[in-house]
């Protein structure tokens, strides 16, 4: 993923006709489309293949099943021409391995702590280890909370050079700045740029905070 404005739009929509014309006005504004299950429900699998003509489309499945079934479920979104893939890491090593594995060039993310109240629950406790499950497996990155900076800069420490993906910005309560000063490369946002009366000054918006908070980058 190549990273410039480090804003990733999730596209929570299940209009497709709205996901194209979203996708179409924040183009050159974010670097990534993220797809997540409502979308790919209502649309199918071919909504992945089209945006991707334009876009790096990371395919949000978060993934957690026993290796087999992952296997199946990436060789679905590589043949849709996903750029990227989400996993769970709860699943245990051997599960994300077989993400890995079958992602081929496709580049795997793996969810570590979720951002949501819940996430502190189940996910936070084992997060950290779940981070060197990702490294271990070769992914290339992980997914981690922006509405808890505080764990992304620990995530960090452990990840090294990995991308890291903040969502929880705006609609959940975090700032990009803050994600990105602990160590987010890029924040992934949905409702505070899709549901904007102008998704792509939104978008701007937000990558002029992250401009701002790390000068010189
Ligand atoms: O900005 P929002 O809150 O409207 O949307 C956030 C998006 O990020 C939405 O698509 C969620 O499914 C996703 N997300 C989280 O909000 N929290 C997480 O812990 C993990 C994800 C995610 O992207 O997982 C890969």
């Amino acid at each position: 993923m190549r990273l410039d404005r480090r804003v990733i739009l999730a596209l929570d929509v299940t209009d497709t006709e709205r996901a194209r014309s979203l996708a179409r006005s924040v183009r050159g504004e974010v670097d990534a489309i993220k797809v997540n299950w409502p979308l790919v429900l209502a649309g199918g699998l071919g909504i992945v293949r089209e945006l991707s003509a334009a876009a790096y489309v990371l395919c949000d499945f978060k993934i957690a099943d026993i290796p087999n079934t992952n296997r199946l479920i990436i060789e679905q979104a590589v043949a849709a021409d996903a750029g990227g893939v989400i996993c769970h890491g709860f699943a245990g090593e051997d599960s994300v391995r077989a993400c890995v594995e079958a992602a081929g060039r496709a580049e795997v993310f793996v969810l570590t702590e979720m951002s949501h109240p819940g996430g502190a629950q189940f996910t936070a406790p084992h997060a950290d280890e779940i981070a060197r499950i990702a490294v271990r497996t070769g992914a290339a990155g992980i997914v981690a909370p922006a509405t808890r900076p505080e764990r992304v800069k620990v995530l960090r420490e452990i990840v090294g050079p990995k991308l890291i993906l903040a969502p929880g910005v705006g609609a959940q309560g975090g700032k990009a700045s803050d994600a990105i000063r602990a160590g987010a490369d890029a924040v992934i946002v949905g409702r505070s740029i899709y549901e904007a009366l102008d998704p792509a000054a939104a978008a701007r918006q937000v990558a002029a905070e992250i401009r701002a908070a790390t000068p010189g980058r």
